[in-house]
């Protein structure tokens, strides 16, 4: 318990009841995250943070349809709807969320040619966001994961970290799913391929 992290993911007013990319029951998670962080030596929370003119965004590709695949040189991307935008609201955690309570906030999806879900790292799978280090740094080696989206930031950022040699578990009852075309089903198989822990 000592060496191990609570990370925190994207729990932010987008991806809650009212924001653009809502996930459904999303801030129904918040009290029970809340007491998590309490418990929790060292507690990470991950903030979506897109500019403008993000390329995962369906306003940045004329003719495109919300939710549509495209293929970008990294692999095949979701279309979304333009969320989490530096500096706004809904780019903001959730007002009930207890933020001060956090070690580290780690930012991922600023660079505007390429997504992130991952908290580890970007779309590529390559590119590291710089958690690793921290959380090697401060002699952490098994993860807790919570957050949002279930399917999407959740199951990338715990398949990384399971790759990376942390001993990681999700608690599936502090996430919520967008659940887009199998998503979530498809999410659960590559967790427990990975050897991540979901309950
Ligand atoms: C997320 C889609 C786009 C997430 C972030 O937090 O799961 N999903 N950006
Ligand atoms: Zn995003």
């Amino acid at each position: 318990m000592r060496n191990e992290a609570l990370i925190v993911i994207d729990v932010q007013n987008d991806f809650c009841p009212g924001g653009t990319l809502a996930v459904p029951d999303g801030d129904g998670i918040v009290p029970g995250v809340n007491a998590m962080m309490a418990e929790y030596p060292v507690v990470v929370l991950t903030q979506d943070w897109h500019p403008a003119n993000h390329s995962s965004f369906a306003s940045q590709h004329p003719g495109s349809q919300l939710f549509e695949i495209t293929d970008m040189p990294y692999g095949s991307q979701v279309l979304w709807p333009d969320h989490c935008i530096q500096g706004t609201y809904g780019a903001e955690f959730h007002s009930g969320l207890e933020a001060a309570r956090a070690d580290l906030i780690i930012r991922k999806g600023f660079n505007p040619g390429i997504d992130s879900y991952s908290a580890f790292f970007e779309n590529d799978r390559s590119t590291p966001t710089g958690l690793e280090g921290y959380l090697r740094t401060r002699g952490i080696d098994s993860l807790i994961l919570v957050g949002l989206a279930t399917d999407f930031c959740v199951s990338y950022s715990a398949v990384d970290a399971a790759g990376l040699g942390f001993t990681v578990r999700v608690n599936p009852d502090l996430c919520r799913a967008i659940d887009l075309d199998g998503s979530l089903a498809a999410a659960r198989k590559s967790m427990a391929s990975a050897g991540v822990e979901v309950g």
